[in-house]
């Protein structure tokens, strides 16, 4: 079946997502778009034969839209999936499902009474080919069983518009959801420390910091969040077990030697990193339609990874130690106990 999608925000990744529907995506095909900044949609929108309308809730209502993709900014996706749910049109939307685990939930509980999965979330790490061999190899118990995680999440630098909480919402929401999923268990505490700061943020911004995260089997988890490193786009994750550890692989470059010096590049951005885990996760979602509906990331997914990232923000506010506490898993949403879908 060749769906009809509906785009609602065409900015940094609005646009990857429909060049990858349109160039790689077999049997999709882009019909209608919106932005806020109509004269962007309206360009987008001729670049691909497409129509530009008002709004998001025109796009999801139009008739000859099957399917949406929302990557409009973090504070719409609630409005935007609600609605999408409510016309009974599967969603993909970008993470964060909602910025709270209350707008998580109120997503959870209409999909839950539409009787079937519609949403997928964009945690693509998940469809990394490097997180995929990381989990396989303590799936295998290579490592014994994980006892601490080392990560870092750096980004060269952020819009004026970044904020302190975004470093969770927006950044470190992504280990979030993957160490869920790399460890096949749930968060229980958080903390958030205040290194000293670069002068390269922003006056409003606390950067770098140090989120750190503890499981309900005891493993302890430090992700620093850097995200004015300025030399480049560099996620690191080690997995230390009780016989060895295993590393998140460096993405594939040439190592140079020349002029007595040895070096390899460094990825500069998102959209170079995890190019074929978008591709991934979409052609994912779109061969899941033709089936039994979505697999991938679930709204409870989304939801779990709120509730960390709510405990986190309070962590950052109050300067303790903020327990994580997860509803129960809806049945709807596969078995208890699996942290995060199979995929
Ligand atoms: P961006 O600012 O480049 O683009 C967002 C676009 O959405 C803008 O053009 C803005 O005008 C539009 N928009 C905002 N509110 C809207 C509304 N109500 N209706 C229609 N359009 C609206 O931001 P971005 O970097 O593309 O991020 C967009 C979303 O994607 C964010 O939620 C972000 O967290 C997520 N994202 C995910 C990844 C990833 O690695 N998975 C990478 C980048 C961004
Ligand atoms: C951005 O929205 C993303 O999701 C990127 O993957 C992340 O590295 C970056 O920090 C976010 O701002």
């Amino acid at each position: 079946m060749a769906y009809q999608v509906g785009v609602i925000g065409t900015g940094a990744i609005g646009v990857e997502h429909i060049r990858r529907i349109h160039q790689r995506m077999g049997g999709a095909r882009v019909v209608a778009v919106s932005d806020l900044d109509a004269a962007r949609a309206g360009d987008v929108a001729a670049g691909i034969g497409a129509r530009a309308l008002p709004g998001g809730r025109d796009v999801i209502a139009a008739p000859d839209v099957d399917v949406v993709v929302v990557t409009s900014w973090g504070p719409t996706h609630e409005e935007f999936v609600l609605a999408s749910i409510a016309a009974g049109k599967p969603v993909f939307c970008e993470k964060p499902l909602a910025t709270t685990a209350e707008g998580c939930l109120r997503i959870v509980e209409a999909e839950v009474r539409h009787g079937e999965r519609l949403v997928q979330v964009g945690f693509m790490r998940r469809y990394d080919a490097g997180y995929r061999a990381l989990r396989a190899a303590i799936a295998a118990g290579q490592v014994g069983e994980p006892l601490m995680v080392h990560c870092a999440h750096r980004n060269p630098s952020v819009p004026d518009r970044y904020t302190t909480d975004m470093a969770i919402t927006d950044t470190v929401i992504h280990e979030i959801d993957v160490l869920r999923w790399l460890l096949d268990d749930d968060h229980v505490a958080a903390q958030v420390i205040y290194p000293r700061k670069t002068r390269r943020a922003a006056s409003h911004l606390h950067d770098p910091q140090l989120v750190l995260l503890e499981t309900s089997r005891g493993v302890r988890i430090d992700v620093e969040a850097f995200v004015n490193c300025a030399y480049g786009y560099d996620i690191q994750c080690e997995v230390v077990g009780e016989t060895g550890t295993a590393r998140l692989p460096e993405p594939a470059a040439v190592l140079l030697r020349s002029e007595a010096r040895r070096s390899t590049g460094i990825l500069v951005d998102w959209k170079q990193r995890f190019l074929d885990a978008y591709e991934a996760e979409l052609q994912a979602f779109f061969d899941d339609l033709g089936r039994a509906g979505p697999t991938g990331p679930s709204s409870w997914d989304g939801y779990a990874a709120a509730v960390t990232a709510d405990a986190c923000v309070e962590a950052q506010r109050s300067g303790r130690v903020v327990p994580v506490a997860a509803r129960p898993r809806p049945a709807f949403y596969g078995s208890p106990g699996g942290a995060g879908s199979a995929r």
